[in-house]
């Protein structure tokens, strides 16, 4: 067992910001002597490396401290023994890990924070890979969060603001369609505002190539038809992100079948089975093979 000084010493931080990091982030947990001292063991010591690891490779300390305080001792040990700069590539830093420090900044609104952790995440490999192994399990660790009241509106909202200018960027970067393209139409019914599934569905798709128009949420029946026939459409995919939006997904569908009956109509997101309807594309949930099924089906109807 080792006093303060000695675990100060021995994991390279100073006693001021050992007491500091015990008693706002509760990094460690030092048992008493009868006197009343703090006694640290080697798993105290290593915690502490670790925090200051992740300090070193750029971490927020509220981070770093939620994050080690969700690793078990092998992952402890992996992460102080691994090479300079390799820490934040993706063999060390676990994306359950870069999950929990979200949720934890979000609880501590540290937007700088939680854009750290977001450029962490989207270092992670593909556009398609980030959201779906990443972005899309953030935000609904953030919801669990919420529901279980350990986490207040505001960061929630937060969190959504900050994904939603996230896949804005890479709507942006994914390319415009060519001017001539008739347009596929992605967005959401009236009264549905979950958009970020939708707002993913269409980066993958402009990144594979299809010249996607993100309409956004809430958008009544007849302004579909009125934009799809604005623009001759070649299809139409509305999110429909919980069961609450069916029905007026289904208004949606109705709408544009009987405007522009050639249209290519698809439905994604968790509520779509319960709007689904004959002749309408239901889109599975992952990115990569509802983009793929979708080229697909404009492929064979020629549209
Ligand atoms: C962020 C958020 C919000 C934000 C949305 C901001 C925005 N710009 O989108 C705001 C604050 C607006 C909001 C409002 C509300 N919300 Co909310 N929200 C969330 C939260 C935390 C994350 C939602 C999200 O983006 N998830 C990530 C998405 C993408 O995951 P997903 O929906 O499972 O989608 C997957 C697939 O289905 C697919 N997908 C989704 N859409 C599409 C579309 C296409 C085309 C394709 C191919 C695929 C696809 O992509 C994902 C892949 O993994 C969730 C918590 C959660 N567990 O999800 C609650 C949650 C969805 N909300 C909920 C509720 C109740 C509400 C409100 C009613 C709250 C209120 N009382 O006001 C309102 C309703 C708003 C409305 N009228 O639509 C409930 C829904 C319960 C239900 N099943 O009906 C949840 C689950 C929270 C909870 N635990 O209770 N919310």
């Amino acid at each position: 067992m080792y006093t303060i000084k000695q675990a100060a010493a021995r994991s390279g931080v100073t006693v001021e910001l050992l007491r500091a990091w015990e008693r706002r982030y509760r990094v460690v947990h030092p048992q008493r002597t009868p006197a009343g001292y703090r006694l640290y063991d080697d798993a105290d010591v290593s915690r502490l490396q670790a925090v200051r690891r992740l300090l070193s490779e750029g971490w927020s300390a509220g981070n770093a401290a939620a994050a080690v305080r969700e690793m078990d001792a092998d992952e402890i040990g992996r992460l102080v023994a691994a090479p300079p700069g390799r820490v934040s590539g993706e063999a060390t830093i676990e994306p359950e890990e870069l999950i929990v420090a979200f949720v934890a900044a979000a609880r501590a609104v540290d937007q700088a924070g939680m854009e750290e952790i977001l450029d962490q995440a989207f270092a992670h490999g593909s556009f398609e890979r980030v959201a779906e192994g990443l972005l899309m399990p953030m935000l609904t660790a953030i919801g669990d969060a919420w529901a279980a009241g350990q986490l207040e509106v505001g960061s929630e909202h937060l969190a959504s603001q900050l994904m939603q200018r996230r896949l804005g960027m890479a709507f942006q970067a994914a390319g415009r369609p060519l001017p001539g393209d008739r347009p596929i139409l992605v967005g959401l019914p009236a009264g549905a505002r979950h958009e970020l599934g939708a707002l993913a569905f269409a980066v993958a798709a402009r990144r594979a190539g299809l010249p996607v128009v993100f309409l956004g949420p809430d958008l009544p029946a007849g302004d579909w038809v009125a934009a799809a026939r604005g623009v001759a459409a070649r299809a139409a995919v509305i999110g429909v992100p919980t069961d609450t939006d069916a029905a007026q997904a289904v208004g949606v569908v109705q709408a544009l079948a009987d405007g522009m009956p050639d249209l290519v109509i698809a439905l994604g997101g968790a509520g779509a089975g319960s709007a689904a309807a004959p002749g309408v594309l239901r889109l599975p949930s992952n990115l990569g093979p509802s983009v793929d099924l979708l080229t697909e089906t404009l492929r064979r109807r020629g549209a």
